[in-house]
């Protein structure tokens, strides 16, 4: 690797995004958002002497009790991206409604999606978190923005990526040409190239999933998960299992070695737990961009056509023929020998 490996903004200059607004102004909003993971990453690594660990008291739009680090992590993204001027609306799972953005004079061209801390049953153990991001276009910034124009299939997003705050923090984002990841150096300030055109391998030897909601799955994902485990040396199992409860950790594990993630449908709640539009479809697109493979188990993730904000979807993501075998099982095309 190079000693001094090129930046993000460096990066965007050579290889520029399309662009709805003139030169420049996605490489400005995905800027903004590399600030927001570099704030967060100060907050984060401190946070249990700044009283930030624990509960608000509050309940989120999901229902969830929200972590204090939840509602900051959500404020430091909405204050940076809102005076930013590129970003006309910017939803999260933590708000019940978007924030729309008027800049008068100044058309603003994209809509931002996030999921601000992701995994936060980690927040108060001092474990891996993640934030993720989704980039939509505004078709006609000279039109005003409503709920309705985030309703987007995912196929439309220019752009998708997470930070990963572990050991070190990283940004990885794909704007649909490939995938990169930039490791923050702290002392220099700034993220740099660290993994370069990003390739998930065909198949794996991992699976994430919380099997302790083993007995709440339908039959085709029971089985699945059991054929993991069945030894069998040539088809290289069983698989490990290494869950962390943070869908981004998980996922970048994957990315790095493959193998494959899932948060299925249950019975009595076949939608399952994960956000279409804030963790679902950005952690598909970055997947499907280094070659894997994203689906509920019936259905291309990127191509489900959204009804509401906050709706969830299961989510099978990974490598493509680990994504492939767990779509048969679930299909009911495959049994279990
Ligand atoms: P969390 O609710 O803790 O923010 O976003 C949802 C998510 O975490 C994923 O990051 C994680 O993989 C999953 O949910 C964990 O859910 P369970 O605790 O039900 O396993």
């Amino acid at each position: 690797m190079s000693q001094h490996p090129l930046t993000v903004e460096q990066f965007l200059m050579a290889h520029p995004p399309a662009s709805l607004a003139g030169a420049g102004s996605l490489t400005a909003l995905l800027s903004a958002i590399g600030l927001v993971g570099k704030t967060l990453a100060r907050d984060l690594r401190i946070a249990g002497l700044l009283n930030m660990l624990g509960t608000t008291g509050d309940t989120n739009v999901q229902g969830e009790s929200v972590k204090k680090l939840d509602q900051i992590a959500n404020e430091t993204f909405i204050e940076v991206l809102q005076r930013d001027g590129v970003a006309g609306a910017l939803a999260s799972e933590e708000m019940e409604k978007p924030v729309f953005v008027t800049s008068p004079g100044r058309p603003a061209p994209y809509m931002v999606l996030f999921d601000p801390l992701d995994g936060s049953s980690n927040t108060d153990v001092n474990m891996p978190l993640g934030s993720i991001f989704s980039i939509i276009a505004h078709q006609n910034p000279d039109e005003p923005l409503g709920d309705d124009d985030l309703l987007k299939k995912g196929t439309h997003q220019l752009a998708a990526g997470y930070f990963l705050f572990g050991p070190s923090t990283m940004l990885v984002f794909t704007t649909g040409k490939g995938v990169y990841g930039f490791t923050l150096d702290p002392n220099v300030g700034e993220y740099q190239l660290s993994h370069s055109g990003m390739k998930i391998p065909s198949r794996g030897k991992v699976y994430a999933v919380n099997e302790g909601n083993y007995q709440k799955w339908p039959e085709g994902t029971k089985r699945y998960v059991d054929s993991l485990k069945t030894v069998d040396k040539a088809a290289g199992r069983p698989y490990s299992s290494r869950y962390s409860g943070c869908l981004v950790a998980d996922v970048h594990r994957l990315l790095l070695g493959g193998g494959i993630y899932l948060y299925p449908g249950e019975v009595s709640k076949p939608e399952g737990k994960l956000r279409l539009l804030y963790e679902a479809n950005p952690m598909a697109m970055v997947v499907e961009q280094a070659g894997g493979r994203a689906s509920t188990g019936m259905t291309r993730i990127l191509d489900i056509e959204p009804k509401k904000l906050h709706q969830r979807v299961p989510l099978i993501i990974g490598s493509a023929n680990d994504v492939q075998d767990a779509e048969s099982y679930i299909q009911g095309k495959a049994v279990f020998a």
